[in-house]
């Protein structure tokens, strides 16, 4: 990621926190969940990137697909092994469109394994990116989950 953009990211996840503390649970991704959701997409979180249910990793090749004009929710599922150094480590994802918002999930670790992010897609060709905001095992691998309308 260039640094221009990564400042930018930076930015605006400052952002959405700080307004989130001003407002409170107004601005939070669940407060969504009264709309009706069209698609439901389960995203698991490990040290190895973001997998789909059947466990292959999402890449640029391989990006999450989801329809326009949906009210989509994304859980992310914790995913570390027990066996793993990882599974003491913790997650928070943030999804950025290309619309310019930002929303955020909650952060999932061993005791708090799934968080979702529900936001309406916009047109075909509209793009959203999904990347983990702390510092974990693995942050190089879940810097850029793309999902794309179709
Ligand atoms: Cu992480």
């Amino acid at each position: 990621m260039k640094k221009q953009a990564l400042k930018f990211f930076v930015f605006a996840t400052a952002l959405t926190f700080f307004s989130g503390t001003l407002h409170g649970p107004i601005t939070l991704a669940s407060s969504v969940t009264s709309k009706k959701i069209d698609l439901e997409v389960m995203v698991k979180v490990n040290q190895k990137g973001f997998l789909n249910q059947r466990g292959k990793l999402f890449g640029a090749k391989n990006p999450l697909k989801i329809p326009k004009d949906s009210m989509v929710r994304i859980t992310f599922v914790f995913d570390e092994t027990v066996t793993s150094l990882a599974y003491g480590d913790t997650h928070q994802v943030a999804i950025t469109g290309n619309e310019g918002w930002t929303k955020e999930s909650q952060k999932i670790w061993m005791f708090n394994q799934q968080s979702s992010i529900t936001f309406q897609t916009g047109q075909e060709g509209a793009q959203y990116r999904a990347y983990c905001i702390l510092d974990c095992i693995g942050m190089e691998h879940l810097n850029n989950l793309v999902i794309k309308v179709v």
